[in-house]
């Protein structure tokens, strides 16, 4: 307790919030208590710790302590505190335990919940958010359908998993999911049962950051299904390997218009349109994105806009690459149908198959400028070129896998050829989290060519490192000048020595 001038003030600080209160000691003219102000001041965050291998009091206060299933956090968090709160959840896999329908167990799900972020990827030591090693496969925090634990490769034994891995009703964006694998959900019943195997959006706008949704099935929207309006943000997100028996093996957009920026869709196939993204009356926006290898035994191998005449759908995609898509009908890359509209804007399609017309482009009604189309395609700035990717069909010598390096190599006509008006949003990045736009101009494709070549001629070598000093600015130290961004390997702001790690790497190479 302080006391001064006969003001006592007493603080009391717990947890999450640090509360101040001032009492002159005198008594105000109403004749009630004496007089004092309170100020709450919230110092941190909520957090709840979840771990399925912790012993301890299962409380969710600290790693040790920590709840055993994500559903208790959940629990806690949806009465707890009118505060932000995060649920840090150690590496491991769970599966959801609440149900829509207390008597059908395939409605288990995990629930987004608004103020809550759930993160994944701890080892369970961690004291801030920042420590996580989110590329450390030992920390891979599942979010699985397969209740009875018992799925094996190809869907087997997925008739028991729940219908939705995760759903999110009427969240907004402070409902966040960040750091999971998400995997063995089976929307094959009824509505709104056959949507959405992975997540179920009806209707929200939650952020979706750094999660992986992996061999999800569903009838339409194998990964993710959106609908009734939403429109969610994902960034650096991965789908792959999902499967609709309808439309959208990746993601199927009904009314709805996510935004996903940095993501990977790769491998993902539907049985009729969209093997990657399905879109009916919808307004999608794809960013530095990449679309390896989906197939639809229809329509729109990658990406599908529209269901027919009426369907007006408008696809925005900027800075994608398509490589490897197939389509059993049309339009191999994209195919748009009716009056929607598909927009690409300094993307890359090669390399993608179609069995009867529009082996990377299907309609007429796609607007298409500063891209590199395979055959060719009417349209400012476009160029039939070979974008020379560094290794399309990558280590494994199979196109269309994960593990295809869609990069460019020096020579490569994609090279500062987008769209010369082109400005990047502040901290935009390529899809390898460097500085969107290098040497002037920005490229097409998800990737930018040049990190290192501060002189821009396409080889880094000892010229360039004659500028690194000039450039150097020490950590947390920037800004730097104009040009300098050759050399912000980790796009933080300054140059220092673990940048100098990067420049390394690319050095003579
Ligand atoms: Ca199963
Ligand atoms: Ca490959
Ligand atoms: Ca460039
Ligand atoms: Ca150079």
């Amino acid at each position: 307790m302080l006391t001064h001038k006969g003001l006592q003030a007493t603080a009391t600080s717990g947890p999450d919030s640090f509360e101040f209160v001032a009492n002159d000691g005198g008594t105000p003219p109403d004749g009630g208590d004496s007089n004092t102000a309170t100020i709450s001041i919230i110092t941190q965050r909520h957090i709840l710790f979840v771990d399925a291998e912790a012993t301890g009091g299962h409380n969710g206060l600290t790693w040790a302590d920590a709840y055993v299933d994500l559903q208790s956090a959940l629990e806690d968090a949806a009465v707890s505190h009118g505060l932000t709160t995060e649920i840090w959840i150690a590496g491991g896999t769970y599966t959801p335990s609440e149900r829509t329908d207390p008597s059908n167990p395939r409605t288990a799900t995990f629930a987004l919940v608004r103020g809550v972020a759930i993160c994944g990827g701890f080892a369970g030591t961690e004291n801030s958010l920042n420590q996580r090693d989110l590329s450390n496969l030992a920390n891979e925090t599942i979010l699985s359908g397969d209740l009875a634990g018992n799925d094996g490769p190809g869907f087997l034994n997925n008739e028991e998993n729940s219908y939705h891995v995760l759903t999110s009703s009427d969240a907004d964006e402070t409902a966040v999911l960040d750091g999971f694998t998400v995997t063995g959900g089976n929307a094959n019943g009824d509505s709104p049962h056959y949507q959405g195997g992975g997540i179920y959006v009806a209707p929200g706008t939650p952020t979706l950051v750094n999660c992986t949704f992996a061999d999800n099935a569903a009838e339409y929207g194998g990964g993710m299904s959106n609908r009734y309006g939403s429109s969610p943000t994902l960034i650096n997100c991965t789908f792959s390997g999902n499967l609709a028996d309808e439309d959208g093996g990746g993601l199927s957009n009904h009314y709805s218009s996510p935004t996903l920026i940095a993501c990977t869709l790769v491998g993902n196939s539907a049985n009729d349109d969209g093997g990657g993204i399905r879109n009916y009356y919808s307004e999608p926006v794809l960013i530095t994105c990449q679309l390896i290898g989906n197939s639809g035994i229809d329509n729109g191998g990658g990406v599908y806009d529209g269901s027919g005449s009426s369907s007006t759908s408008q696809t925005l995609m900027t800075n994608c690459t398509f490589w490897g898509n197939h389509a059993g009908d049309r339009g191999g890359g994209t195919c748009t149908i009716g009056s929607s509209v598909t927009q690409l804007t300094n993307c890359i399609l090669w390399g993608n198959t179609a069995d009867s017309s529009g082996a990377q482009i299907y309609g007429t009604s796609s607007v298409v400028t500063y891209s590199c189309i395979q055959g060719g395609w009417s349209g400012t700035g476009n160029i039939p070129g070979d974008p020379l990717f560094v290794d399309p069909d990558g280590p494994d010598d199979i196109p269309g896998t994960a593990d295809d390096n869609l990069r460019l190599s020096d020579g490569s006509p994609c090279i500062n050829t987008g769209d010369p008006g082109f400005v990047p949003e502040p901290a935009e990045t390529d899809l390898d989290g460097h500085a969107r736009v290098l040497c002037d101009r920005v490229d097409m494709g998800a990737y930018e060519f040049g990190i290192g070549d501060y002189d821009c001629n396409e080889v880094v070598d000892g010229d360039d490192f004659a500028y690194w000093g000039t450039c150097m600015t020490g950590p947390d130290n920037g800004p730097y000048d104009l040009g300098c961004e050759a050399f912000d390997f980790e796009f933080d702001g300054d140059v220092d020595l673990s940048d100098f790690a990067g420049f390394q790497v690319v050095f003579g190479g």
